[in-house]
């Protein structure tokens, strides 16, 4: 599944045995203990100043399940003045291998605590143990070990320079870390995408203040103990709880100590952040949202296609920025594809998400969910048919109190219509066919969207001519989130700002300076 020191990460099935007594409990029983999540800075566990708490509700049966601590504007400002305090004492001095040392402890310490980063995880998301397992902890650990180990191995720049003396000059780059790192975080993959932002910003000599998502507290509060446990100096990572507009979010980016933004979640949210960030001039990096094509022609492998599509349409409920919602399929195989697409959605199981046996979440709250459930009605305004799905399941108590719908399969709408335009971020898809390689490309290409894109064929050939035509970051031939972390990742257009992953993500998190030496 995951080899963290190539930073291969291949999406697996892989489910183990594991402890489905213990972790069930949470679920079926009301009055399962409700968790405090304070604000971690200079690496003690704080309430807000202001006293205020709000709170984190299971998606999967609507009960509490933890008080979280809501930073103001002075909280975040105290975590910032850590940050900056740390950047410039023990981090700053730190030297660059003990620095790595450290960071990849981080990623051992998560692998050894990782029932308790699960169950945090699916207590704030209630995505299927099964994904949450192969997926988001691993993951977790992975990005700090693969970026412990790069930065270790970065090369530097240098040339030899003539001079009208003879004797030439050296310039050699250097680079440095930008300074306290302001990571603003979605609920989808909690602790992979902040880490996946954490762990270079720190392995680059960076402190970070992060912003988790109001959805999903609880791994950045757990992560604030192993940062503890493996002798991170305090300061050196800070959790502010909250919200966007008016609350630790935009105190965050407002704050002039903070020397860049880093943040994954709505392309309108980003647009918002990069305004506010505006007067500072400070570099931003955007991964935004995602209205990905896949398109599938007749000559795939028709079951791995099927099997690929119905993941990438479905996996954690729809909620990966790289889901697929528009499907282009080839006339010959679109009645039956569809059909076989449908037989899938119809066998995942929703409930609960410790169970081995579950293999659909709920979306990651009602408000969430009203949203989404207004995408299936404005389907059926825009004319669509609905293959499967469309409503909300029965599923019995606890589960009816969450946040489940049914995953959904639309087909017959214009390429103008609204659902297939917008992003839904929800277990549905709307299915067209097609006649030619072209007709597929401009379709795919209808978007100002450009995250990613699936091409299901055996004609490598014209895999590879669409893919350096088809508007996007990132392209995934017979397969979907299979990952190399060194590789670069993010959007055209409105679903993002620069690249990260490897080299990329060194690049952003630190900043070069030539040094020109007269010999
Ligand atoms: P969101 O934009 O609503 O929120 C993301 C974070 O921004 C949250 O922590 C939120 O509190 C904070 N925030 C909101 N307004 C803010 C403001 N004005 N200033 C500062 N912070 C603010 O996104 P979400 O609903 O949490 O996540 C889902 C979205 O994220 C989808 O659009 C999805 O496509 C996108 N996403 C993109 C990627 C990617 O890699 N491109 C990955 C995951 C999710
Ligand atoms: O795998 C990653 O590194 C990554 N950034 C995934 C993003 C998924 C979006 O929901």
């Amino acid at each position: 599944m995951l080899d963290v020191t190539s930073g291969r990460f291949q999406l697996t099935d892989i489910i183990e045995s594991m402890n489905d007594q213990l972790l069930q409990s949470e679920i079926h029983n009301p009055q399962s203990a409700i968790k405090d999540y304070r604000l971690f800075i200079d690496g003690s566990y704080v309430d807000a100043s202001g006293g205020n708490t709000f709170e984190d509700v299971s998606p999967v049966t609507g009960r509490v399940i933890a008080r979280v601590a809501e930073a103001n504007a002075d909280d975040v400002d105290r975590a910032v003045a850590a940050a900056k305090r740390a950047r410039h004492g023990a981090w700053g001095k730190m030297g660059v291998n003990a620095r790595l040392d450290l960071l990849a402890r981080v990623a051992d310490r998560i692998m050894e605590r990782f029932d308790e980063f699960l169950e945090a995880e699916i207590g704030d998301t209630g995505k299927p143990v099964s994904w949450a397992k192969a997926i988001d902890i691993p993951r977790g650990a992975a990005n700090f070990k693969l970026f412990a180990n790069l930065v270790r191995n970065v090369p530097n720049e240098s040339y030899q320079t003539d001079t009208e003396d003879g004797l030439g000059a050296l310039n050699y780059a250097i680079r440095v870390p930008l300074g306290v790192v302001g990571v603003i975080c979605p609920w989808n993959l909690p602790l992979l995408l902040m880490t996946w932002k954490v762990a270079p910003a720190l392995a680059c000599g960076n402190t970070v203040v992060v912003k988790p998502s109001e959805e999903t507290p609880g791994t950045a509060t757990l992560l604030g103990e192993v940062m503890n446990e493996v002798g991170i100096p305090p300061g050196v990572y800070n959790v502010v709880h909250g919200f966007g507009p008016g609350s630790a979010g935009e105190a965050l980016t407002k704050h002039p100590d903070v020397a860049a933004i880093t943040f994954t979640g709505e392309t309108r949210t980003g647009s918002a952040i990069m305004k506010t960030v505006a007067d500072g001039v400070k570099p931003v990096s955007f991964e935004l949202g995602g209205k990905n094509p896949a398109i599938i022609f007749a000559d795939a492998d028709f079951d791995a296609a099927v099997a690929g599509v119905a993941r990438s349409t479905f996996a954690n409920c729809g909620q990966v920025c790289l889901c697929s919602e528009r499907l282009y399929v080839e006339r010959p195989i679109f009645d039956r594809f569809v059909e076989a697409l449908a037989e899938r959605a119809k066998k995942l199981r929703m409930g609960d998400p410790f169970q081995q046996s579950t293999t659909m979440g709920p979306l990651i709250s009602k408000g969430h969910r009203e949203k989404v459930l207004s995408y299936y009605q404005l389907a059926r305004e825009e004319g669509a048919t609905i293959v499967t799905g469309g409503g909300i399941p029965k599923l019995g108590d606890p589960f009816d109190g969450g946040s489940f719908v049914e995953p959904t399969i639309l087909t017959g709408l214009p390429e103008s219509a609204r659902v297939i335009k917008e992003e839904i971020f929800g277990p549905v898809c709307h299915v067209q066919p097609f006649d030619s390689e072209d007709e597929a490309l401009a379709m795919a290409n209808d978007t100002e969207y450009g995250l990613c894109s699936a091409l299901w064929t055996q004609n490598l050939s014209r895999a590879h001519r669409l893919a350096a035509q088809i508007d996007v970051g990132i392209t995934w031939v017979n397969s979907w989130f299979l990952r190399d972390l060194r590789t670069p990742f993010g959007g055209t257009g409105i679903s993002g700002i620069g690249r990260e992953g490897g080299i990329h993500s060194v690049n952003f998190y630190s900043e070069l300076r030539n040094v020109c030496v007269k010999l």
